[in-house]
């Protein structure tokens, strides 16, 4: 166990480190408490969702693992995520998926579904002040067999998820009505091919039409902010996506010139070529959108959803958007799934490196690096990047947990293996 007294020695010292860049740690904490991470609730239970049938990854997507304990309903599952969030400071969100619809035998599908059937997740997320975001699901179902959803040339297919889509929406607004907070809307559709297409163009006409009709509702964006995700290749779609990042850049521009101001795109940091990184996009985009969303996730060789950590990819997107003083713009949401370790020590391990990564950004003395490199002095520039690299942010980051009354270090992993012990292990 970190000392608090260690906890704020350390931090004093870091302090005086960082001041002497022209950082000013005290301010740079108060900023940490304004930048929600949106916590993706399928880590809990390996994207299952709670429909009684169907549901799971498909689509491309696959969680892999088998770690005993995974929450079988949504009273498990939301206990699990208090458990998480008991370990995390400053303010999460909590995303949902439409699959974790409580139907409670009722026989209704994903086209049809209403607020009342995230009743249990409204109540919950009102209890504890906690925000919420929104996904509906064309994955994990009968009707997406094909892995073709709004794409699909199927007429009937394609109107059953154009509806799920309309309905997520108007649940996405109901629920910031409920909450008093905007709730990001974010579409993904796992449309594509294992093997080339004979008519591309077909599937992406479909795709912007089916789009068309599903923003024709204009919600005030105080209420619903939509987004699209693009992505590369999943498995066993390997030659074709639909939704490709070129296909929603224009469709943003299309949408723009409909007046859909709010509309905005989605970068999952695994949905790009193995060696293309999101982080260079991101001034790009914001040059062009208001706002933009980012699925935080860590792809192993392939998009494969691995749990965050506060490496140099996460590392380099959070010095964009700090550079970019862009964090009121940018959504942060994290994207992963892995069934093979503690589910609820993925959920900390993930958001809390998320955080760290952010912290660290906030802590560049970017001001004295963009002095250097406006002068010319592009060795100092270098030197002082590379400097800020290794400066204590562990130490403001301690001082951060303990001024949240959250365990500082790996001090996390006890309670949650306490949690193993008490809970997860008698499921
Ligand atoms: C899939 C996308 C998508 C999903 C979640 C479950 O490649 O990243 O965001 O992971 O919606
Ligand atoms: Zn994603």
């Amino acid at each position: 166990m970190l000392k608090p007294d260690t906890i704020r020695q350390a931090y004093a010292a870091a302090a005086e480190t960082y001041a002497a860049y022209g950082i000013d740690t005290e301010a740079v904490l108060e900023q940490m408490k304004k930048i929600p991470i949106s916590m993706n609730c399928w880590q809990g239970d390996d994207v299952t969702g709670l429909e009684e049938q169907g549901g799971g990854a498909s689509g491309g997507i696959m969680s892999t693992g088998n770690h005993p304990g995974k929450a079988r309903n949504g009273e498990e599952l939301r206990a699990d995520i208090d458990q998480a969030m008991k370990l995390l400071p400053g303010k999460q969100r909590l995303n949902l998926h439409a699959s974790y619809a409580e139907r409670f035998s009722e026989n209704v599908d994903r086209d049809r579904y209403e607020t009342r059937h995230f009743r249990r997740w409204i109540d919950w997320a009102k209890a504890r002040g906690i925000a919420l975001d929104f996904n509906p699901t064309c994955f994990g179902h009968p009707m997406a067999a094909d892995n073709l959803t709004l794409a699909h040339p199927d007429e009937r297919i394609r109107r059953f998820w154009i509806d799920h889509c309309k309905a997520s929406r108007r649940i996405a607004a109901d629920i910031a009505g409920e909450l008093g907070q905007t709730v990001v809307n974010n579409i993904w559709v796992p449309d594509g091919m294992k093997d080339m297409p004979a008519d591309r163009t077909l599937y992406r006409r479909l795709l912007r039409d089916s789009l068309d009709e599903i923003f024709a509702v204009r919600y005030p964006a105080e209420l619903v902010v939509d987004a699209v995700e693009c992505k590369l290749f999943g498995i066993g779609l390997e030659s074709f996506t639909v939704g490709s990042h070129e296909f929603y850049m224009g469709y943003l521009a299309h949408a723009r010139a409909d007046g859909n101001d709010s509309l905005m795109l989605t970068l999952d940091m695994g949905h790009f070529h193995p060696t293309e990184t999101i982080a260079d996009k991101i001034s790009s985009l914001l040059l062009f959108n208001s706002h933009l969303l980012i699925h935080v996730s860590r792809a192993v060789k392939w998009d494969s959803d691995h749990v965050v950590i506060s490496d140099e990819n996460l590392q380099d997107v959070m010095r964009e958007i700090k550079r970019a003083a862009a964090f009121d713009r940018v959504y942060l949401a994290t994207d992963f799934f892995d069934g093979s370790i503690n589910r609820i020590a993925a959920w900390v391990i993930g958001v809390r490196a998320t955080q760290k990564a952010i912290l660290a950004a906030l802590l560049e003395p970017t001001e004295r690096i963009r002095e250097a490199e406006q002068q010319g002095r592009f060795a100092d520039r270098l030197a002082l990047m590379d400097e800020a690299r290794t400066l204590p942010y562990a130490a403001v980051w301690n001082q951060y947990c303990l001024n949240e009354g959250v365990p500082a270090g790996s001090d996390y992993l006890a309670p949650i293996a306490q949690y193993e012990k008490d809970v997860l292990s008698k499921r």
